[in-house]
């Protein structure tokens, strides 16, 4: 009978998450690559904590509810995923006092794309840390498993137990009835390509190089090209909307935030609109689920709830565990657009030491081939290779952009023309440019093609053209190519 009322009084208790006590510094997101051994630990720790309680699947089924996640990958994709890290990072930090300062930290995988094409590793497991400390991906199996979560049912290479990943859940009634999965089902990442889409040039374009400069433009840009690729990529649970069942999905989508960040930073902060609503660098048309037009007072649609029973919306779902998470956010769109103006909420991202940084600083006259790895007084200690890797990369990009403007003279166009030659050299030099497949294109209602694969069709349609002299001489200084087509 003692025993029973304890378990009740300590569930009531962290629930509310009034064992914690509340966090005073700032709220600031950090690299992975770059966080103390002692802070990766204590993030594992976390995520882990948070299966293990039954918080983390509840975040799945919020992320899967149809009408939410049609909001959220559409022109709210920035603002709806916002709210919803906010509510697994507040989850987190509700965990413990150790805990109570923790922040998602965002995938750099700027440095990840300058390693590949650099040659110093060849897939997405070895090119950077992140993956191989969220657990790493097992070798194939002799066959494909197949697996479901919440409701989303899939294919995979294996399931990984670490101890990250080690008491996942696959829904809510599996966490109640004692028969959670207790791995993470994931496909051997070892076997996947990094994709163009995430250097450091291809993202810059994505924000602010040749796409609009509105929510519209960086939307279509992000969404489309970096944030769908690594979904694709990683595919397995990744690949499906119930992709934040893994921890790697709030990683990637830090880094996508942070995207959005210097898009306001940039494009916005400097000349702020009279009225948010009605500028298209904050606002955009978009339908609800049924089709209604979304106003500026509408609540984000976010419900709870596993696939197949009745969904609740997350502001008023006040018996569901993961309610207190959400409750003090701010539950309309607008309020998302800068994160510096989130009241107790407001949060920030720290570029030192990542390519990002100069990207942050330089705006839309960005210079890729300007980019810092290391900060100036060299506190950032990073694997030597990375810096290699990266130095390598930034002299490329330095030689091709210095080229490319005696051909033109917009900053976009040459950034643009640089982005095209790393393109085609992807798709000659370093296994080849993809389209997404038809799998992945109905799980994530794809209708665009990742921005390198449109590059090269339509370079080989004749649309557009490399029109600087001499590009690939430059290229196959910095970068050699073992098996060069004729069209190198
Ligand atoms: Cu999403």
């Amino acid at each position: 009978m003692r025993i029973v009322y304890l378990r009740s009084f300590l569930a009531v208790s962290l629930v509310f998450g009034q064992t914690t006590k509340a966090c005073t510094a700032p709220r600031i997101r950090r690299p992975w690559s770059q966080l103390s051994q002692t802070d990766k630990n204590l993030y594992i720790k976390a995520v882990a904590l948070g299966m293990q309680k039954g918080y983390h699947q509840r975040f799945v089924e919020i992320h899967m509810e149809p009408a939410s996640n049609w909001e959220a990958h559409d022109v709210f994709f920035f603002y709806w995923h916002r709210a919803f890290l906010l509510g697994y990072e507040n989850m987190l930090r509700s965990l413990g006092n150790e805990f109570a300062c923790i922040t998602i930290p965002y995938w750099d995988y700027a440095a990840l794309g300058a390693k590949f094409i650099s040659g110093s590793c060849s897939n997405m497991l070895t090119c950077g840390p992140l993956l191989q400390d969220f657990g790493g991906s097992t070798p194939r199996g002799a066959k494909a498993l197949s697996m479901t979560v919440n409701g989303a049912a899939f294919q995979t290479d294996n399931c990984v137990s670490s101890s990250m990943t080690q008491n996942f859940c696959q829904s809510t009634s599996a966490f109640n009835t004692g028969k959670c999965l207790k791995c993470m089902p994931r496909n051997d990442w070892s076997k996947v390509q990094v994709p163009p889409d995430v250097n450091v040039l291809n993202v810059f374009n994505n924000i602010m190089g040749n796409v609009p400069a509105t929510l519209d433009g960086v939307t279509e840009g992000i969404q489309y090209g970096t944030h769908n690729m690594v979904h694709a990529v990683l595919d397995s649970v990744m690949g499906t909307f119930a992709s934040p069942g893994d921890p790697v999905f709030y990683s990637h989508h830090a880094a996508v935030d942070a995207f959005h960040a210097i898009y306001y930073k940039c494009i916005v902060a400097s000349n702020p609109p009279s009225n948010k609503a009605k500028d298209a660098r904050t606002w955009s048309q978009g339908r609800n689920y049924v089709g209604r037009t979304i106003t500026a007072t509408d609540k984000m649609t976010m419900k709870v709830g596993e696939t197949g029973t009745t969904a609740t919306s997350i502001w008023t779902a006040k018996s569901n565990p993961i309610y207190p998470f959400f409750q003090n956010l701010p539950q309309t769109y607008l309020a998302y657009s800068d994160i510096t103006k989130l009241d107790a909420f407001s949060y920030s991202y720290d570029f030192l030491g990542t390519m990002l940084s100069a990207m942050n600083t330089q705006c839309t006259s960005f210079k890729p081939g300007t980019s810092m790895f290391l900060s100036d007084d060299g506190v950032v200690t990073t694997p030597q290779t990375t810096i290699d890797a990266v130095s390598q990369e930034i002299q490329w990009l330095a030689e091709a952009t210095e080229l490319a403007s005696k051909f033109y003279t917009e900053d976009s166009d040459i950034n643009y023309q640089v982005q095209i030659m790393l393109c085609v050299y992807y798709n000659e030099c370093l296994g080849g440019v993809f389209d997404y497949s038809e799998e992945f294109k109905t799980n994530f209602r794809v209708t665009k093609k990742p921005p390198c694969k449109r590059i090269i069709d339509q370079l080989a349609n004749g649309d557009i053209a490399i029109g600087v002299a001499g590009w690939e001489k430059v290229m196959l200084k910095n970068y050699p190519c073992n098996s060069p087509s004729h069209n190198f």
